[in-house]
């Protein structure tokens, strides 16, 4: 019953901290295209091949927007569905299956059903049957409105590519739905070319591939480089559109692409021994905020996915009164940082913890043990609580809870003090 709710909602309440009121409202009443950018992981950006950018575009574009550089996907078995899942609830994916599938009939207030409460316009653009990851039937829980699918794109044989649709055809094609959607709008596009086996056809490589041993990370460097490019085609069109004005991006990576089983090669390439450590900071995935409005800024800050929404709705000067969410609004200076895996693993401001050892987050040095029990402690304690609420289908409970003591009463609160 609704007490099942109260140890979770009390949890929260002890660990919340208040959103920026610098950033708040920054992008009020604009649109959003949140761009998932298929297994897309940090280390490509900036850095070089054969004495080549392999991210030019993104090099750039980061400069002019809001970019974080210590951001980690949190997904497991679910992968990309599971990111979408961090999204749009600021809770932990389940550690075994995917949550889209075996929770999808669970009740939700999710993102996208907040944003529709407050006038926004929902959808999600991705260029593959609406079935996979079960789409069609979780976005129906999650509050989207709208699911631009295989379906609504034209797909021939000529514009695709391995995994289907190419992904320059899909922004296009995207770029035109989005200015005939109602305003304000919170569109999300997945991409797919950048997928397990990164193949492209010859035309479309304009990097040579790589000379590890590994013919995957090689490959891989190919369709990041291809995927650069369709982004750079895709964020010009949309500074001449009239959506320029009135719309934010919101660029991330949804998971990684590169498994630790080419770490060999991963290490010929980055010129180091991957060891554990350096395999867990592999998982950092790029994510920037751009558009008029953000000021150009790199942030340090150890987050991850789950801290999406909080972040967000902060800057669209939404009060998002569900108090469910186990992410902290990555601009705040004050936040717990503190990034969980799954796995009960953990990133915070000083120390990374994986499977009971300890590391030195700045130096990457094994430290002693002791100094992750607490990071370790709360991780449990975090993807528990978590778990509770999935599988205890809790959500169904807000309203009866919600009288107990809304997020934003606690945040001003908190504010004052
Ligand atoms: C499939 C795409 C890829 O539609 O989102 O899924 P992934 O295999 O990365 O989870």
């Amino acid at each position: 019953d609704s007490n099942e709710l109260v140890p979770v909602i009390n949890y929260l309440n002890e660990k919340n901290t208040p959103l920026n009121a610098e950033y708040a409202g920054v992008a009020k009443g604009k649109n959003v295209i949140a761009i998932s950018l298929e297994s897309t992981q940090t280390f490509v950006v900036d850095n070089k091949l054969h004495g080549e950018e392999i991210t030019p575009y993104f090099n750039d574009l980061k400069e002019e927007g809001l970019y974080f550089d210590n951001f980690y996907h949190q997904v497991k078995q679910g992968r990309t569905s599971d990111s979408e899942f961090l999204l749009a609830n600021s809770m932990y994916p389940t550690n075994r299956g995917a949550v889209f599938f075996t929770h999808s009939s669970n009740e939700y207030e999710a993102m996208p059903e907040v944003l529709g409460e407050n006038g926004y316009s929902t959808s999600v653009m991705h260029a593959n049957d609406k079935t996979f990851w079960n789409r069609n039937v979780m976005y129906d829980s999650l509050g989207i409105d709208k699911f631009y699918s295989k379906e609504d794109y034209n797909v021939t044989e000529e514009n695709s590519y391995g995994w289907g649709l190419l992904d320059e055809h899909f922004f296009a094609q995207s770029l035109d739905k989005m200015k005939k959607i109602e305003q304000p709008f919170y569109t999300r596009m997945i991409t797919l070319t950048n997928h397990h086996p990164f193949t492209l056809p010859e035309d479309k490589k304009y990097i040579e591939e790589g000379n590890t041993s590994s013919g995957t990370l090689n490959r891989y460097f190919q369709t990041i480089r291809y995927q650069d490019e369709v982004l750079k085609q895709f964020v010009e069109n949309f500074k001449k559109s009239e959506l320029y004005d009135d719309t934010i991006l919101m660029i991330y990576g949804d998971h990684f692409g590169i498994s630790e089983n080419h770490q060999k090669a991963m290490g010929e390439y980055l010129g180091k021994d991957i060891n554990e450590f350096e395999q867990f900071q592999l998982q950092r995935v790029p994510l920037l905020f751009y558009g008029k409005g953000i000021e150009p800024q790199v942030n340090h800050t150890v987050g991850g996915q789950v801290d999406l929404r909080p972040t967000l709705m902060n800057m669209l000067g939404i009060e998002d009164n569900n108090p469910i969410q186990f992410g902290h609004d990555l601009l705040n200076e004050d936040r717990r940082q503190l990034m969980v895996t799954r796995d009960g693993d953990f990133a915070s401001e000083k120390y990374v913890g994986i499977q009971g050892s300890c590391y030195d987050r700045q130096t990457g040095e094994e430290i002693e043990a002791e100094l992750c029990d607490p990071g370790f402690k709360q991780a449990k304690e975090e993807l528990t609580m978590s778990d509770s609420v999935i599988y205890g289908d809790l959500l169904r409970y807000l309203d009866e809870t919600r009288v107990v003591e809304p997020m934003d009463e606690q945040n001003k609160q908190k504010q004052e003090e």
